[in-house]
C-alpha cells in the first residue's frame, strides 16, 4: 500500500512501513509540509505495522530546515515552528513502533536531528554529518540539543555548531551516530532487513525498549530500577514473552548468534 503526500512517501509492505522523504530537488529539505507530514504518517500508522524505515530520495538524506520558510519569522514565530518540530519528532521517537533511518549524503542541521530521533541509524559510506547553524547564524530548533548529544556527546556537537566540522561516515560512525556503516546503495536493503528482524519481535517488548529504555536512562539510578521492574514485569506477563520462553525452554526456538 502506498500514501503519503508528495512530499513523503509512505510504502507499507508486511509489518513494515518504509517512509521516504521525497523532495530532492531541495535535498528533502524540510518544510512545515514536510514536518507535518511526517507527525501525521506516524499519528496514523496501521495496527498492522510493527517496525518503520525513514530513507530520503536522491542524492542526500536531508539538508535539514528548509531555510527559504525561516527568514521573515518574528521571534514568537521561531518558538512555535520549533515546537512543531518538537511535537512530530517525539511522534516518531515515542510513536507505536521502532524506526530505522537510512543515511547518506548530507545528514545536516536538521537532518541529523530527525537522524537523531530514529531508533537506529543505517549509514551509508557516502554519509556526512553537519551542524551548520553556527555559520547560519540560528541555533538548533528541531530536538538536536536533546538527542545529538545524546549519541556523540556535548563536546564533539560543540566542536561540529561552533566550527562548521563536518563529520564523514567512518567519523560519524566512531562517534556514534551510526549503529551500521554500509557500501553505497546498500542502506536500505539493510534498514528493510533489519526492520523485518525487528517486526518479529513480541510488540510489547519492543514498545518497552523505545518507550521506557531512554526514559529510565533520564531517571535516578532509585528511580530507573523501580521502574524498571514494573516494565519487565508487564512485559513478561504478557502471553507473547510467555509462549518464546516456554518454546526456548522446549528447544523450539533459536539459541543466541543463530541465524535469524
Ligand atoms: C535548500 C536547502 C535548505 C538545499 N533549505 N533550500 N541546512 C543547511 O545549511 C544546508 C544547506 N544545504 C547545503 O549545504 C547543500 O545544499 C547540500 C550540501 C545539502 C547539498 O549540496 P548540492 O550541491 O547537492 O545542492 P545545492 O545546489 O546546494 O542545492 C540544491 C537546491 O536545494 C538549491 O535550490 P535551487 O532552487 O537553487 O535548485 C538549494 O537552495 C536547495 N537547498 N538545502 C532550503 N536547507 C529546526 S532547526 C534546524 C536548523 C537547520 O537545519 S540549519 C541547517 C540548514
Amino acid at each position: 500500500m502506498t500514501t503519503g503526500t508528495s512530499l513523503l512517501r509512505v510504502e507499507i509492505a508486511g509489518a513494515v512501513a518504509h517512509l521516504r522523504l521525497a523532495r530532492p530537488a531541495k535535498r528533502n529539505a524540510i518544510n512545515n509540509t514536510l514536518v507535518r507530514a511526517l507527525e501525521n504518517a506516524f499519528a496514523d500508522l496501521p495496527a498492522s505495522v510493527r517496525a518503520a524505515v525513514i530513507s530520503g530520495e536522491g542524492e542526500h538524506f536531508c539538508a535539514g530546515l528548509d531555510l527559504s520558510e525561516v527568514t521573515e519569522q518574528t521571534v514568537a514565530e521561531g518558538i512555535h515552528h520549533s515546537r512543531g518540530w518538537h511535537a512530530a519528532f517525539d511522534r516518531i521517537q515515542f510513536g507505536p513502533v521502532p524506526v530505522i533511518a537510512v543515511l547518506h549524503g548530507a545528514v545536516v542541521g536538521g537532518g541529523l536531528e530527525l537522524a537523531a530521533t530514529a531508533h537506529l541509524r543505517v549509514a551509508e559510506a557516502s554519509a556526512f554529518y553537519a551542524l551548520p547553524e553556527g555559520q547560519r547564524g540560528i541555533f538548533v530548533g528541531g530536538s538536536g540539543s536533546v538527542r545529538i548529544p545524546r549519541l556523540v556527546g556535548v563536546s564533539r556537537m560543540t566542536d561540529m555548531m561552533l566550527t562548521g566540522r563536518v563529520l564523514d561516515a567512518a567519523e560519524g560512525h566512531a562517534a556514534g551516530i551510526s549503529n551500521y556503516l554500509v557500501g553505497a546503495g546498500e542502506g536500505l536493503a539493510k534498514a528493510m532487513a533489519l526492520a523485518e528482524r525487528i517486526a518479529r519481535n513480541a510488540p510489547l517488548s519492543n514498545y518497552a525498549i523505545v518507550q521506557a529504555l531512554p526514559r529510565i536512562a533520564e531517571m535516578s539510578p532509585s528511580e530507573g530500577l523501580f521502574v524498571e521492574s514494573l516494565m519487565s514485569a508487564i512485559a513478561q506477563g504478557d502471553e507473547a514473552a510467555k509462549q518464546r520462553v516456554r518454546d526456548f525452554l522446549a528447544k523450539r526456538a533459536g539459541k543466541v548468534g543463530d541465524p535469524q
